[in-house]
Parts: C-alpha cells; structure tokens; sequence
C-alpha cells in the first residue's frame, strides 16, 4: 500500500527532526553592515571580522530573541575585533542596534571604541545605565574627550525582559530608539567628525587605559548585534525588526523516502525540485507518467561526469517532505 505522510510540511514546528527554519532567520547584509553578530554561533561576525573573547562569553540557546541563541555576558567577559576603516564613523550616518536583556543596575558598557581614560583616541561609546538604572547612554568624540552626550531617561531596560536598542545619527541629530520608540535625541554641529579611533572595538567592556585588561563589563544577553554606517536606518517610530525566513521556492527541503524495504533514501532538495517529484508522484498515482523517478545526484558523484538514482514509484511506501530555509536572509 502507498501513502504519504506529509506532502509539504508548509508549517515547519511541526516537521519534527529537522531544521527549524527560525533558526536561521538572520537580518539581509547589505553594504552599511560592518558588523554583525548574530550571537546563534558564538560571536562569529556576519561580514567576516574576527571578534575575541575576554572571559567566557557563552550562547544562550534559552535566552535568545532571533535565531538559534543570544550571547550571555557574565560581568567579567567581553569581545574585542581589531580597528578597521569600516569603524571610521567620520561625519557619515550610522546605526547601531541590538536586542539586550540587562542584568545590572550600575553603569556598563555596550559598545566602544575608547579606553576609560578617553583622553585619546575616543570615538563611540554606548552604555546603560548612567543617567540612573535602565537609561541607554551615547557618547561621541573628536578623537580628544567625550564631546557630545545623548540619553534615554533611566527605567527603560532594566525590567529584565528584551528590548530592541536603536542608535542611530542621522545627518546632525542623533536618535536613541528603545523598543521602536524614540527616547532620546540630540543635535550634533553641522558636520561633526567623530575621530577616528585606533583602539580595538569592544562589545561589554571597556579598556583601561594602558593595559590589557578591561573595566565597565556589560552583564545579561545581547542579540542580532549589528554596526552600519553610511546608513541610519530609522529616522521616526518602528516596529523592532522580527526578521523571518523566506517560505518560498528558494527554500530547500530534505526530501526523505521510505521504501518498501524499510530502506530510507534521503535527498537535499531545492523547492523546485521537490515540487518537481511531488508532480511525478502524483501523476503516477492516478495512473499516468513514468514507473520511475530520477535524481540527479551532485553529490557522491566519484569519478563520473554525471550519476543519475532512480527511484520506482511500485517500491515507494511514503515520502516525507521537511522544508527548511536554505537562501541567506
Ligand atoms: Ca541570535
Ligand atoms: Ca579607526
């Protein structure tokens, strides 16, 4: 007897077994993304930049707000990459933006491009918790001392849920969003040049001046940590980004196949070749079209040019279908 359990498992959860496709629900780099840590593997970084660990930042696959996990910091660990030219913030517009679920009352750090001195080679700074418990907190530099300053009022972030933090400047006016609302403005002079910093840029703590070793440590979880520049990505209210996956034909699909036998054959498919076998199969099963499928397998193919599988449609007890994200979002 032929049937199938599943022709097209469209709502993933209940696949069971396979790749959630939520898992892999990352924002779309485009060329403003400089940075971005998706924090699902580590604190490996979207655009290629090494990022190291100070202490023992750990993936949190509990506590995550997008994807596979957050990165929990423990108030002694932190992550540094080596200056680059897409850290030049100069007068262009930026945005940096994150989810955080905070874990401390006294003031800490977020981001940085300084040491505490900050006497030289400033440029950003990003932390909470300095106007009072749950502010966020954005200072910018000249290269020489905290020049400029922009807070939220205190009490936003420290009700130990997620929120989705917004920094953005956008020409002369510097916009701080918690939740999608805007809690914090400034203006910048015309042109304003932040220096252009040497330092290491430093997620959860900041540098002492001097020394290899670091202070003002971020305690709690931070997600979809991402840095742009030449781009300020919101300039009025918005809804937080909820990046889904595409369910579309540019997914792929493990297509499983229990024979009759018992034997399993297992296929990684594009959408369009599952749709393409699921033809086959239901053409076949009102009686029409050929006894057998083929698969062209670009996989395993050894020596040869080209290995074709065919599978019989008489030998087929069912078929299962568990479609998973394959396109990078
Ligand atoms: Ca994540
Ligand atoms: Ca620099």
């Amino acid at each position: 007897m032929k049937f199938r359990i599943s022709v097209l498992c469209l709502t993933i959860l209940l696949c069971v077994g396979v790749l959630p496709v939520s898992v892999l629900a990352k924002y779309q780099i485009d060329t403003e993304t400089k940075s971005y840590l998706t924090m699902d593997d580590g604190y490996s970084d979207e655009t290629g930049k090494v990022w190291s660990s100070i202490g023992n930042p750990s993936i949190s696959s509990v506590e995550r707000k997008i994807g596979e996990g957050s990165l929990y910091f423990d108030g002694s660990s932190a992550l540094i990459t080596v200056d680059s030219p897409d850290f030049s913030l100069g007068s262009n517009d930026f945005t940096v933006d994150f989810y955080l679920k905070l874990e401390k009352n006294e003031s800490t750090t977020i981001l940085t491009q300084s040491d505490t001195a900050a006497v030289n080679a400033s440029s950003i700074y990003i932390g909470a918790n300095y106007v009072g418990p749950g502010s966020i907190d954005v200072y910018l530099s000249d290269g020489t001392l905290w020049d400029y300053q922009f807070h939220t009022t205190d009490g936003l972030v420290n009700d130990g849920d997620w929120h989705h933090v917004a920094i953005v400047r956008s020409s002369n006016q510097v916009l701080i969003f918690v939740d999608g609302q805007l809690e914090g403005t400034g203006t910048l002079p015309q042109n304003f040049v932040i220096g252009d910093s040497a330092f290491p840029m430093q997620i959860a703590a900041q540098k002492k001046p001097n020394l290899n070793s670091y202070e003002n440590f971020f305690k709690g979880y931070l997600d979809e940590f991402r840095i742009s520049t030449g781009i300020a990505r919101w300039t009025t209210d918005f809804t937080p980004p909820s990046p889904q996956p595409e369910q579309s034909a540019a997914g792929r699909a493990i297509l499983i196949i229990t024979m009759i036998n018992g034997m399993d054959k297992e296929y990684d498919l594009s959408m369009t070749e599952v749709n393409a076998f699921i033809s086959w199969y239901d053409a076949k099963d009102v009686g029409s079209g050929p006894a057998k499928y083929a698969f062209t397998k670009t996989w395993n193919k050894g020596p040869f040019k080209a290995r074709t599988e065919y599978v019989i449609f008489d030998k087929i007890l069912t078929f299962e279908v568990n479609e998973y994200d394959g396109a990078t979002q």
